[in-house]
């Protein structure tokens, strides 16, 4: 099983500023988190990080036919990028958003999002655990829909 990590804009630049809300571990400590999760799960994982709207679109397009799953944190483009919610919609690839902070403790504009109805779930609030969270869950939904017996 394969499963996509994708960061949005400007998680690149987490434990540089806004510890307070993000935490003090940088993007190469989050890339190390997601890759011992990925290995204890015993599954293999590909993180990309985007700080543009178009390039997130074609990484979504690119896991088609080669992943089996998508964790994402758009980043700000959560509140408002309906062209990731489209490619999410296109692939059909389950997916997971994810977010370091609880985006519903925040500002309003945080508290919604668009690219959520794309996903299965949303995990947030849970710092980088969410994305460990959100992998564990990608493979019980692959495990169940193994075993979940066709309808007639
Ligand atoms: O909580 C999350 O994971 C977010 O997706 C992070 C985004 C934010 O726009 C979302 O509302 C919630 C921001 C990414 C990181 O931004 C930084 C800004 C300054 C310093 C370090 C990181």
């Amino acid at each position: 099983m394969k499963i996509l990590v994708l960061n949005g804009p400007n998680i690149n630049m987490l434990g540089v500023r806004e510890n307070a809300i993000y935490g003090s571990d940088d993007y190469v400590a989050l890339c190390q988190f997601i890759k011992a999760a990925a290995q204890e799960l015993g599954i293999e994982v590909e993180i990309k990080q985007s700080n543009c709207e178009g390039e997130l679109v074609s990484f979504i397009q690119d896991a088609y036919g080669d992943a089996d799953g998508i964790v994402i944190n758009p980043a700000a483009y959560t509140h408002y990028s309906i062209a990731l919610l489209d490619a999410l919609k296109a692939v059909k690839l389950p997916a997971i958003e994810v977010h370091i902070s609880n985006i519903h403790a925040r500002e309003e504009f945080r508290h919604k999002s668009v690219t959520a109805p794309a996903c299965k779930g949303q995990i947030c609030g849970l710092g980088f655990d969410g994305y460990a969270l959100a992998m564990r869950a990608l493979v019980n939904l692959k495990k169940q829909m193994v075993f979940t017996p066709p309808r007639d």
